[in-house]
Parts: structure tokens; sequence; C-alpha cells
């Protein structure tokens, strides 16, 4: 899969919506029997790049667009930021793109809005939590005050509600971030399939998998599950396929590689005041140009400009 150039015809379809996308997210992806992966996207780059790889879906992280903008993953963020971040997602990789919607920045009305808005520049889905705004990050701290089940189920419903079938609706539980158990985090999930979810996302910060799995057992797959392996990655995906774990979301990979990158880049320079030792290790200007098409700008002017204006 390519990257599409912002100026590609396709892309202005993506700005009211895209149903084919959306569609192509709840067959293939977050739907689908079939193991699948979606890859952590911030902003422009990190989208095309992870379409480059191959991925067929991109999560549009809280947490790295956050990070990227130099806010904390507290809500510091707007929701129009985050709308402004996913319309560059979609737009640079032309993939399905569920987005990381927090809790919904407030409460039914604000969640609704969102997921309004996010359909409107092209997102296939929304994934809400049931935390209170504002909302801490899953691994900061003990301090996880979930919704009551009643409020965010009509959250979901409000959503659902809004949006329908045009973007798909994954509902987060925190029950096991929160130190409430697999009961809780078991009721949670079926109450929240009652109020309309298309999936469900359970995200542990444990360091082993047992507990995601204990939970997908007692599940039995009533809608598909999500998981998030960031603090449990040593298991084998392997084992996500037997257990029928519906998609992996590898949450903030490209942030955190962008953050060690651009951290020996500007120690390197800066240390030795020149750029010669690590002109190696980084993308070449080409490759910058490439992956944005500059080459259809090329074509588009010798097609568009006027003779006399085309730069020499
Ligand atoms: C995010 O990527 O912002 C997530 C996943 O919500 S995590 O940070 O792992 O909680
Ligand atoms: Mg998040």
């Amino acid at each position: 899969m390519q990257a599409q150039s912002p100026s590609e015809p396709a892309n202005r379809r993506i700005h009211v919506g895209n149903s084919s996308l959306t569609e192509r997210m709840r067959s293939q992806i977050c739907c689908s029997s079939e193991l699948s992966f979606l890859m952590e996207a911030h902003d422009g780059i990190s989208a095309a790049i992870a379409a480059r790889a191959g991925f067929e879906g991109l999560w549009a992280s809280g947490l790295s667009i956050a990070s990227s903008l130099g806010y904390r993953d507290a809500n510091e963020a707007s929701w129009s930021q985050l709308v402004d971040a996913v319309e560059r997602i979609v737009d640079t990789s032309g993939l399905p793109v569920l987005v990381d919607g927090d809790g919904g920045f407030g409460n039914f009305n604000n969640a609704r809005l969102l997921a309004r808005k996010l359909h409107q520049c092209g997102a296939s889905g929304v994934a809400l939590e049931d935390s209170c705004f504002p909302k801490t990050n899953s691994f900061i701290g003990d301090r996880h005050p979930l919704a009551e089940i009643d409020e965010f189920s009509g959250r979901l419903r409000a959503v659902k509600d809004t949006v329908s079938d045009d973007l798909i609706l994954v509902a987060r539980i925190e029950a096991l971030i929160a130190g409430q158990g697999m009961d809780e985090a078991i009721s949670r999930a079926h109450a929240y399939a009652d109020a309309g979810a298309d999936a469900i996302l359970i995200h542990s910060r444990k360091t082993g998998a047992d507990e995601i799995l204990a939970f997908i057992r007692a599940w039995q797959n009533r809608l598909p599950a999500l998981i998030v392996p960031t603090k449990y990655y040593r298991t084998p995906v392997s084992a996500y396929r037997k257990a029928h774990i519906s998609t992996v979301i590898w949450a903030n990979h490209s942030v955190r590689a962008a953050i060690a990158a651009m951290r020996q880049v500007c120690d390197r320079i800066f240390a030795e005041e020149s750029s010669a030792g690590i002109e190696p290790n980084i993308a070449t200007l080409d490759e910058l140009f490439e992956l944005f098409k500059y080459d259809e700008l090329a074509e588009a002017e010798a097609r568009y400009l006027h003779s006399g204006d085309i730069r020499q």
C-alpha cells in the first residue's frame, strides 16, 4: 500500500466520511475472526510510513498525538486538535483509521460531537474508554477512576445513534487497569455490548498476557476483542490467534522510535557541531520527497501550470 498524495482525487472523498474504508475496517480488521494489526500513527509522516510498511489499518493514538503536539496524555490536547491530527493521518495513509477517542472529552454530548467530526474527516472507527474526564494514561499512577456503567453506556448509545454504522464503535474497558478485577471487567464488557458497541478493547498493564487471556476466555467472543500489548509484548501473537482475538494494536511504537532517533541525531549534531557523522543514519531528502510523491506534483505542474510559469 503506497501513501497517497494529498493532491490525489481519492483523498477529497475521504474528507466527507469514507464508507469503503469503514467497511474495510469492519470486514478485515476490527470485526474479523482473523487476527489483524493496527499500527500507531500520530501525524502525516508516521501514517505514510506505516502504510508503506504494509499495515492495513492504523491506530490514531491519543498518547502519541498528544506527545507529538508537546502535550501530556491527560486530555491536554483538545478534541479539535485530535480531529485535525486524524485528518492528516487519514489523508496521507489512505487507510482505515481507528481513533483513540479517550473518554469522548466529556459526557454523551461531547462524545457524539467527537464521533460526528471524526466521521466527517474520514476516520473509520472510534474507541471510547470508560474513564472520567480528564483521563490519565493507563500506564501512569494508580488513580484511574472509572465512569459509572450506565453513564458510559449512555455515551456509547449517543455515539451509535449519531453515526450509526458509518463509524465502528469500540468500547474500551479500563477495569483491569483500575484494579477492579475480572468480574467487573466482564460485566462492563457485557453492558457495553448491550449499549451497541461493535467491538471491545480490553486493556491491561501487566507484563504478562495471563489476565488478558483469562478475560478473553470468559468473554467467549460475544463481540470481537482488541488488545494493546504494550507491556506484555513478549507474548507471541500466535497466542492471540489461538485465543481468537480480533486485533492487536501496536499503540505507540512510531512515536517512541521517533523520540529515540531524534534524540540521537540532536545529541550527535550538538556534540560534533557537524551533521557529517549522522548522514548515513538518517533518511535522505530523496526518501522524503518520494514518501510524499513530489513527482506527482511535478507531473501536475507540467499539466496545469501555464508554460511560462513552470519553474526551471
Ligand atoms: C494510546 O495509544 O493512547 C492508548 C493506548 O490509549 S495506551 O497508551 O497503551 O493506553
Ligand atoms: Mg490513549
